[in-house]
């Protein structure tokens, strides 16, 4: 979906299409669900949840915290939701709109990349009066930063650390009777540990009557052309769904370990598919597509559970393609794949970080071979499966010409996604503190003046810049038109549909770091590609005139 990036004024947002539909949907559908003597009770308090914007990329997925909080919000209260990457506002157009529909706490979830961005929108929140509580992986880690005491400006009146299902309702219940507290956290066991949430009985999340339409990928001037393509292309969202949550692996520059615990909770097969399955019906009444992107850190974590699952995902007829993340070293099972394929999946990422094994034992990441990505590839690719592939530079082994030797390989294999990035200290990881321990962070709080492709820390055998001009080489050679018109003729044996998918998910992805905001960004990245457009516009009308054809014989 395009966006202008425009800077716009408060009486232009399209309040009915991206905030009072989706919300009287939501509304009324909750009326509907009350027994009917309650249908009069009253709305006690407006809750604004907020994501921030990245400032590169419009989403291409809403983000769960949101919807899972908004499911778990006492009835009598009414949730409103914005998402600055699907519609962008400014601070004043925000703090205007809480103030004129009578917001009585707004809570922000980010991540550390989106956080100086929130701080602005909680500050300027707080500035006129409005309670603001901030939650998220970044609050978790740095709670002193948001509450304002660590020396800097204070930004939120309180923080939620850690998972908050378990803690939410309370949260609101605080706010709404004028008594909210500086900070909440998990309960603890006796031994001090968090008491994690359970997945066994999940929330329901009404994603067959939200108004998803902000999130479709599908331009508006599309639509109706769309709609009459195959079983229906009107729409096309990416809806995010978690089936576990936890990874035991700690690798060295990863948060999820810390956050979500080494022990792994499952929601159990019954509750996945019942959601996948409203899912589905939703894209035919809708003529559209929906994808599901299953955000657990790692799917096959366990793989027996994962089997499980997919088999019943089969049975029950429940498959819609899907993505999701998976290391590479699960991914060496033929069952596993096969199943993954059947079950919908199209993409799977994976962090493959370097293809220097010295690197990988350096993160605590070796249970990752490099010597095997080409087989895992091939292997999915053998099942019209796809991988996005991870790497990250200025790593401690790393020289100059790592980028070009990284691509090198990549393109030995089978074609995939390859995204670049840089290795970045989180707070609270252990590489954070092994680089603090070293003396070697020279922007220790990086996140408060983000700079594309500028490492936080010296790396070992290459300089800040030289790391930075790697990558982005990385990126510009990956997704140059060549390039893509070399990915797409190297699958000319798959389905015409694969590689139009193929094609138009690379579009995409180097949208992730060259941003892609306006419109003249995409008719030169179209202009760019007119081979590779050509080539698949010719063999797309053919196959479609071969459907028309049989179609009409079978009539
Ligand atoms: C999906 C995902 C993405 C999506 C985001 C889009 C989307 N629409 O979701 C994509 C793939 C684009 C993405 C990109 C990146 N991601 Co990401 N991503 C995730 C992932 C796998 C799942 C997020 C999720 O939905 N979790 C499930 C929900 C339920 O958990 P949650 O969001 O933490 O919410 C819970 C609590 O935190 C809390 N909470 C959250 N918000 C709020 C707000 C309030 C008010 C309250 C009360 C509570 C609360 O309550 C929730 C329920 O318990 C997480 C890992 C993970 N398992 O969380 C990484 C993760 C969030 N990503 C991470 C990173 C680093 C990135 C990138 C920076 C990677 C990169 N180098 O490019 C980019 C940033 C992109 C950008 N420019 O925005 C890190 C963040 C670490 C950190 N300290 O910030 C994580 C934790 C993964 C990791 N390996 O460490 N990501
Ligand atoms: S396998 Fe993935 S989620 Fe698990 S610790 Fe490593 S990087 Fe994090």
């Amino acid at each position: 979906m395009i966006f202008e990036s425009r800077t716009i004024n408060i009486f232009e947002i399209p309040y009915s299409e991206y905030i009072i539909a989706p919300l009287s949907t939501l509304l009324f559908a909750e009326w509907k669900s009350r027994p009917a003597g309650s249908r009069h009770k009253e709305v006690s308090m407006k809750i604004l949840l907020y994501n921030p914007d990245n400032g590169v990329t419009r989403n291409f997925m809403p983000h769960l915290w949101m919807f899972l909080l908004q499911a778990l919000t006492p009835k009598e209260h009414e949730v409103v939701m914005i998402d600055g990457n699907a519609k962008a506002m400014t601070i004043d157009e925000i703090v205007e709109f809480c103030k004129s529909e009578n917001i009585g706490l707004v809570g922000i979830g980010a991540m550390t990349r989106m956080i100086a961005r929130a701080y602005q929108v909680a500050g300027a929140l707080r500035t006129a009066g409005i309670p603001v509580v901030m939650g998220g992986p970044h609050v978790t880690e740095c709670p002193d930063e948001a509450l304002g005491k660590d020396g800097g400006p204070r930004y939120a009146d309180a923080v939620a650390l850690g998972e908050a299902d378990d803690y939410w309702a309370r949260i609101v219940e605080d706010a709404a009777n004028g008594r909210l507290q500086e900070t909440y956290e998990p309960a603890t066991d006796e031994k001090g540990v968090d008491i994690k949430p359970s997945l066994q009985e999940y929330p329901h999340i009404p994603w067959e009557s939200l108004d998803l339409e902000q999130f479709s990928l599908i331009p508006k001037p599309f639509k109706s052309f769309m709609s009459k393509l195959g079983e229906g292309w009107g729409t096309f969202h990416v809806v995010p769904m978690e089936t576990g949550r936890g990874c035991p692996y700690g690798c060295e520059f990863c948060t999820v370990t810390g956050f979500f615990g080494d022990s792994i909770r499952f929601r159990t097969n019954e509750s996945v598919i019942e959601e996948l399955l409203r899912l589905k019906e939703r894209a035919k009444r809708e003529k559209g597509q929906i994808a599901v992107f299953f955000i657990d850190d790692n799917l096959a974590i366990n793989k027996k559970r994962l089997k499980s699952l997919l088999r019943d995902i089969i049975d029950a007829g429940a498959q819609l393609p899907w993505v999701a993340q998976i290391s590479s070293n699960l991914l060496a099972d033929d069952e596993l794949v096969d199943l993954i394929a059947e079950s919908g999946g199209k993409w799977i990422f994976i962090g493959m970080e370097s293809i220097d094994p010295a690197n990988m034992a350096d993160v605590n990441k070796n249970f990752s071979k490099p010597a095997n990505y080409k087989d895992v590839l091939d292997g999915l690719a053998r099942r019209n499966i796809y991988a996005i592939t991870s790497f990250i530079f200025g790593m401690d082994n790393d020289t100059v010409g790592v980028g070009a030797r990284t691509v090198e390989e990549i393109e030995s294999w089978s074609p995939g996604l390859p995204v670049f990035g840089q290795l970045t200290p989180f707070p609270a990881t252990p590489l954070y503190d092994r680089l603090q321990n070293d003396g070697r962070l020279e922007r220790p709080k990086h996140w408060m003046d983000f700079a594309p492709f500028v490492m936080a820390h010296r790396p070992l055998k290459m300089t800040v810049e030289e790391a930075r001009r790697e990558t982005i080489s990385a990126w510009e050679r990956s997704y140059s038109p060549e390039r893509n018109l070399e990915a797409i003729n190297m699958i000319a044996n798959s389905p015409i549909e694969v590689r139009i998918s193929h094609f138009v998910a690379r579009l995409f992805f180097r949208g992730i770091y060259f941003p892609q905001l306006r419109k003249r960004d995409w008719f030169k990245l179209l202009f760019d590609n007119r081979r590779a457009i050509m080539t698949l516009a010719g063999e797309g009308a053919s196959t479609w005139m071969k459907y028309r054809k049989r179609v009409a014989r079978a009539a």
